[in-house]
């Protein structure tokens, strides 16, 4: 028999779909007070009525106003697309503590893989030319202050963020147009589902000022974005009901002179257990 959510419960979310709240703010406050993410989605899917507004994709944080207040920090937005949902975003990290990851990286690089789309293997490919490393949710008391504000920017719980993935790519290092889910169909995609579910959105935070080239592309809607130090491009790609959206198609295009740093945050749809 599978869990359901408690009649309050239920009624509450239906009083919240009534006042035309948007799935990921009902989720957050539910997710809130302790419950598993996938049974407050499923619940809200089967209370939405016919004729209803269309699920919304995640995050209602990026869709109106200038800026996002976390508990330590104001980050402000520059520029948004609504569909799907991308934002550019400045003062996400100040230089110091972009200064501070690099420093912190640059001993444990390693070059990047991705997951091979028959094996789930992580595998290196000439499409994504970067080193890398991971720093551990919560690894420390600085790691745990940027993994709670970019929780707190993206809305979404720091439990379903995969660890701080830290990238380098020197002068013609790219990542050729990619999706940040694991789509559905391949057979690799499933030992990576398994654990916290799908990926639901991607925080790409640039650690420095790239001198020319290394802009994030999304090639379907025209969009480029220019790596600025301490800034980042937010983009959701799965809505409540685990459909993924391909026009979020995108790359990391070469650089071109200098070197280009970022952190990248990923988040699930439910609690991720490590890497
Ligand atoms: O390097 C980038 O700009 C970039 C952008 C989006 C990297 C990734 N995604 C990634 O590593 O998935
Ligand atoms: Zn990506």
């Amino acid at each position: 028999m599978t869990q359901q959510l408690s009649s309050e419960w239920r009624g509450w979310i239906s009083e919240n779909i009534a006042r035309g709240c948007t799935d990921s703010s009902i989720v957050a406050s539910i997710v809130h007070a302790g419950i598993d993410p996938a049974l407050a989605r499923a619940a809200i899917v089967t209370l939405r009525l016919p004729g209803h507004p269309p699920l919304d994709n995640l995050s209602s944080q990026f869709h109106t106003g200038n800026s996002i207040w976390t508990q330590d920090h104001q980050v402000q937005v520059v520029m948004r697309v609504s569909k799907p949902c991308v934002a550019v975003v400045n003062n996400v990290l100040t230089p110091e503590e972009c200064d501070e990851l690099i420093r912190l990286s640059r001993i444990k690089l390693k070059r990047s893989t991705i997951v091979d789309p028959l094996s789930g293997e992580y595998r290196v490919i000439e499409d994504r030319s970067s080193s890398g490393t991971f720093f551990a949710l919560n690894e420390n008391d600085f790691i745990s202050r940027l993994d709670r504000r970019i929780s707190e920017v993206v809305n979404w719980p720091a439990e379903n963020g995969e660890g701080l993935q830290i990238l380098n790519y020197q002068i013609g290092g790219e990542y050729k147009a990619h999706f940040d889910y694991f789509p559905p169909d391949d057979p690799g995609s499933q030992p990576h589902l398994n654990n916290g579910g799908q990926r639901v959105s991607t925080l790409v935070v640039y650690l420095n000022d790239v001198d020319d080239g290394g802009e994030t592309v999304f090639p379907r809607i025209n969009l480029s974005v220019c790596p600025r130090k301490g800034s980042a491009v937010y983009f959701e790609y799965c809505n409540a009901t685990g459909e993924v959206d391909p026009m979020t198609l995108h790359g990391g295009a070469p650089v071109r002179a200098g070197e280009k740093w970022i952190a990248t945050k990923w988040m699930r749809q439910s609690r991720y257990g490590g890497n």
